[in-house]
């Protein structure tokens, strides 16, 4: 045991199948390995005046909201046989992706089990129980939701939820809450009630927050004669959705912009600027997504700007490959400033943080191990990079030194501490995790038809 360190005593979740005590056992000299590795790390941080164990601890206690989607390729289990459709496209055919909820959850609980923290699930409406009865959008209750709240709450996992406002015959032509036929309009506004109320309903039956996050695929392939009526429309039409108070510690909402999608190349109504506006007017929460904006524009650079006129936001963590094309989240000189500036500016108790893609040419479970082991990773090399010394030179205005910190912090020796954040956290060290991967995959993921 590293002396000073966080002891790897494991804290027993009742999601993870193996205990750190378990895996330790069947690996007890990886374990001194990776402690020795970590003894040498925190002393050549702490040179830098960098506090490895602390940083561990900072880490040990960040939610990260999963997302459900990345189980089913967005699929949900409404069977309307509908096209998945506003502007989403999910692309391969591997096999073993759930079918219904319960092996969804079960692939879940694999795929957190491989991750060091405690996180979140990220519901959409389209993944309602309806029990083999046909329940509409706008008729949705929590009662739809009772076996995800009693499985989150048996796992201890936060939920969060999202209004389905694509893969359906109301949204086939591209336009939901700002459609100019006002029953189709009222009908998307309900929808966003009752999603709203079912997230109120996950916050007090799991006694933590959820977060309600709403976007629309609504906008135009081609040039528009009319750009404002459709936002004047989307902004009646969200203030009728808001216009209930929901407690805050139950439930808050979040509105999410974008660029472009396929079908809305030339016009999308709820752009960042029209929900900018929206989120400061209405005190709701943003949601950037780090695929929704030009291909050379990053959020990082948003986060200190719009934290200044908002309590708190809300991140899609994604990869966008030349667009939106939602690719696993790696680690990438992107993700790593999204950290950066989470931990730089304190922000981490102002952000929620979730992940936003899907994959499915890769085994499911692996694609939401790897974007959440990476999305912890950059966080935690953000805890670790020698940030008071790269301050003070900076103020100093020297520059020079700053790159140079800059590019020598990059070859620190990160790694160990990593590994022992996963190894103190009962979750595998290093890419050990792939095997467990690989054995549900035999036993489990392989057998669906
Ligand atoms: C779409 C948005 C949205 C969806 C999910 C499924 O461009 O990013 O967040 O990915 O709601
Ligand atoms: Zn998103």
């Amino acid at each position: 045991m590293v002396e000073g360190a966080p002891t790897a005593a494991y804290h027993g979740r009742a999601e993870n199948p193996l205990t750190i005590s378990d895996r330790q056992r069947h690996m007890p000299n990886q374990v001194k390995k990776t402690e020795q590795a970590y003894r040498l790390a925190r002393e050549r941080y702490a040179e830098l005046g960098v506090d490895t164990d602390r940083a561990l601890k900072e880490l040990g206690s960040v939610s990260i909201s999963l997302h459900c989607w990345q189980g089913d390729d967005v699929g949900g289990f409404e069977n309307l046989g509908q096209e998945l459709g506003g502007g989403l496209a999910v692309t391969g055919n591997y096999p073993g992706k759930a079918r219904t909820p319960d092996e969804l959850r079960s692939d879940f609980i694999k795929a957190v089990s491989l991750i060091p923290g405690r996180h979140r699930l990220n519901l959409h409406a389209c993944y309602a129980e309806t029990g083999g009865r046909k329940v509409e959008r706008d008729e949705l209750r929590p009662e739809h939701f009772t076996n995800w709240m009693a499985w989150a709450g048996s796992n201890r996992l936060g939920l969060d939820f999202n209004q389905t406002y694509f893969a359906h015959p109301k949204a086939a032509d591209g336009m939901t809450l700002s459609h100019p036929d006002s029953g189709i309009r009222r009908f998307w506004i309900e929808h966003g009630i009752r999603c709203r109320e079912i997230g109120a309903a996950f916050g007090k039956a799991l006694g933590k927050s959820c977060l309600t996050n709403l976007w629309i695929p609504d906008g135009m392939k081609d040039n528009p004669a009319d750009r404002k009526a459709p936002r004047e429309r989307l902004v009646e039409a969200l203030d009728d959705v808001f216009r209930k108070k929901i407690d805050p510690k139950l439930n808050v909402d979040s509105v999410e912009g974008k660029l472009f999608g396929i079908g809305s190349e030339s016009y999308v109504v709820g752009s960042h600027e029209f929900y900018l506006g929206y989120a400061v007017s209405r005190k709701k929460l943003i949601c950037l997504d780090a695929g929704h904006y030009h291909p050379t524009e990053g959020i990082a650079d948003k986060i200190s700007s719009v934290l200044l006129y908002l309590p708190e936001i809300a991140l899609h963590v994604s990869r966008g490959v030349r667009w939106d094309s939602d690719h696993v989240v790696t680690f990438t000189d992107d993700l790593v400033a999204i950290a950066q500036e989470l931990v730089r500016g304190a922000y981490l108790g102002r952000v929620r943080i979730g992940l936003d893609y899907f994959d499915a040419s890769i085994n499911r479970v692996a694609a939401w191990v790897i974007g959440a082991r990476n999305m912890l990773k950059a966080l935690l090399w953000a805890m670790v990079e020698p940030s008071d010394r790269l301050r003070r030179v900076e103020a100093e205005g020297d520059y020079t030194s700053r790159l140079a910190l800059q590019e020598e912090s990059r070859s620190l020796p990160f790694g160990p501490v990593w590994d022992f954040h996963c190894l103190s956290s009962g979750a595998p060290v290093g890419e050990s995790w792939l095997t467990e991967v690989k054995t549900y995959e035999r036993h489990v993921l392989s057998k669906r038809g």
